[in-house]
């Protein structure tokens, strides 16, 4: 549905009329498209953007129905520095979080916003965040001057004139977005329009607002994934009491068919697309997908924790990406998918570092360069992405779409750590988890902007994506378990396929192997697998852990097992210092846990 004048048989939300006639009045769009979610306008719109050079249509017998885009060099990933919590006061953002003071953002984003859509088409985008009848789902409308927002939009979320249905006259999280990128005078559109001065990914959380301006790229202009189902989302939880958090989600059956659900938090390229649909090495063990990278949990009338997986797609890292690393997502995304900055071969498919052995001759690379294996510049881009339909996938749960969600049985958190952090260790209860998840870190990656590599806290995998005073979401998780049942709890584990050892070679094989850790936890949760109880937590004995076949030399277990006291002394004066930050509002549940881990260090 194109036309302003059918605004009214669009839609029954008067907030939503009204807000769309001041977005039009601010903007000044060309013309204005009321998105239906349907097969025929996603067409249409992958037609413009075929015309404008924003897509390539990738060969139709390799890849049916299937894209490539590429942006530009200045956006290509989440830009954490232009990234603002606008709360009443810079406590209530905390020190994790970039404040700017509401009433002069507004008026900043305001002055940027007027006009912006000037030359383009202004989308409006209802979209519902989790299945469409669950009462743990939530409704924002994205407006947006990007066909490639709505495309991918109609790929990650369930999107179109249903979800207006079941908005009716209540309650939606606005998600403003542009690309600051007004064409004048009939100026040319250019393939990628982003605003390289002007970056501008805003959340105001009281008003449980979202704008964003300057970026096409990612979690910066799809704002349904990071800015609502993370940030906007964690600042409902608090104060709903439920949790959203950047976990996957995923179910594991052993050979007796029995099925437990884990929730796992990873900071971003750590690996949760991969573990959430892996193929396990363990025979008759299986792994099904909820979800790779969001979870929204909520205790049952059962007392049990479910989840829910709000999005409906998978926006995964490509580079990597492998029949031998992760046949199942390179199953999924066969068809309907979009490509963004990944290599183009000579027979229309695409190709990114890693997804063979060897490399083609001859590519058109991300920067639109000719490539070839001699070449200095990357193929693909370090984070270019698929965004493909989660019902694709091979192995997607039977019930990933639940209205009541599934129960979790296990939490995991886990991070890239070379050094000092175990294969594996159990938490002795809901608050040293909750510890563990406080003081995770993990050396940094592609995902955002700045150094790859450097070790930085990374609390619950959620330092980039929390809305609030971290200290206080510290607080939620420890009030969240007292209120629970403890037998029904969750167990919580610390997990990392990323150590080395001195030389820098990895210890432990990763992917698929993974799932011998995840047998062991499976049997802990049913108290039958044998642990050690360490100064920091339980660990697998060495023989709990199933490594039959695995070839792992001595030396490299008791490396993967060890819990170097020194080391781990060290790492609790890191922590102390990263804690003193959050003054006031660290809680003393973190405190405590954090002085008895010292202690136990010490005896
Ligand atoms: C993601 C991220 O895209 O965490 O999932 O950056
Ligand atoms: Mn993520």
């Amino acid at each position: 549905m194109h036309a302003i004048d059918s605004l009214d048989e669009y839609t029954q939300n008067d907030h939503l009329k009204e807000w769309i006639k001041e977005a039009i009045a601010l903007c000044q769009p060309k013309d204005v498209w009321l998105c239906d979610g349907s097969e025929r306008e996603y067409k249409e719109l992958c037609q413009r953007m075929i015309k404008n050079g924003t897509m390539i249509p990738l060969n139709p017998s390799k890849r049916p129905n299937s894209y490539l885009c590429r942006s530009t060099a200045d956006d290509v990933s989440r830009v954490e520095d232009r990234t603002f919590i606008c709360s009443k006061t810079k406590e209530e953002a905390g020190p994790t979080n970039n404040w700017s003071d509401p009433d002069e953002m507004r008026k900043t984003l305001l002055k940027l916003f007027k006009g912006s859509m000037q030359g383009r088409t202004l989308f409006v985008i209802p979209f519902c965040m989790g299945p469409l009848h669950s009462p743990l789902s939530h409704i924002g409308v994205q407006i947006t001057d990007s066909p490639y927002v709505v495309c991918s939009m109609k790929i990650m979320t369930r999107m179109g004139k249903e979800v207006l249905n079941v908005l009716g006259n209540g309650f939606f999280v606005p998600c403003f977005h542009s690309v600051g990128m007004p064409l004048h005078n009939n100026q040319k559109d250019v393939p990628w329009p982003s605003n390289p001065q002007n970056k501008y990914i805003v959340h105001f959380p009281e008003t449980r607002e979202i704008w964003s301006y300057g970026s096409g790229y990612g979690g910066n202009a799809l704002l349904g994934k990071k800015c609502y189902a993370l940030r906007i989302a964690s600042c409902m939880a608090r104060d709903e009491g439920w949790l959203a958090e950047h976990m996957l989600i995923m179910g594991f059956t052993n050979p007796q068919g029995q099925k437990k659900y884990i929730a796992a938090a990873f900071p971003s390229a750590c690996g949760k697309t991969n573990l959430a649909m892996m193929t396990p090495s363990l025979p008759g063990w299986k792994v099904e997908v909820v979800g790779d990278d969001i979870a929204w949990m909520k205790f049952g009338e059962d007392g049990h924790l479910y989840a829910i997986n709000p999005e409906a797609g998978f926006f995964g890292v490509a580079p990597g990406t492998s029949a031998n690393s992760n046949l199942n997502a390179m199953q999924t995304i066969t068809k309907n998918t979009i490509f963004t900055n990944v290599a183009l071969t000579d027979d229309g498919d695409v190709w990114w570092e890693g997804m063979t052995p060897q490399p083609p001759e001859h590519l058109i690379n991300w920067l639109r360069h000719e490539w070839s294996p001699n070449s200095q510049e990357k193929a693909a881009h370090p984070n270019a992405r698929f965004t493909a339909p989660i019902k694709q996938c091979p192995v997607v749960d039977p019930d990933w779409e639940s209205p009541r969600g599934v129960p979790i049985s296990a939490i995991l958190f886990g991070g890239r750590r070379s050094t000092v952090a175990p294969l594996v260790y159990e938490s002795f209860n809901w608050e040293h988890g909750t510890f563990v998840g406080a003081s995770l870190s993990s050396e940094t990656t592609a995902a955002a902007a700045g150094q790859v590599g450097k070790l930085r806290h990374d609390p619950f995998a959620m330092l980039p994506f929390c809305g609030y005073n971290m200290g206080d979401y510290f607080a939620h998780w420890l009030s969240f378990g007292r209120k629970a049942d403890p037998s029904k709890l969750p167990k919580i584990y610390y997990v990392n396929w990323f150590r080395k050892d001195a030389q820098g070679k990895w210890l432990w094989p990763g992917y698929k192997e993974n799932s011998r850790v995840l047998k062991w936890i499976f049997e802990r949760v049913d108290n039958k697998a044998a642990a050690e109880k360490t100064a920091i937590g339980n660990l697998p004995t060495k023989d709990s852990l199933d490594l039959q076949g695995l070839n792992l030399e001595e030396n490299d277990l008791k490396q993967l097992l060890e819990v170097d006291r020194e080391a781990w002394q060290q790492e609790t004066q890191y922590m102390s210092s990263y804690f003193q930050q959050f003054g006031p509002h660290l809680p003393e549940g973190i405190k405590t846990e954090l002085n008895a881990l010292i202690e136990r260090l010490r005896s």
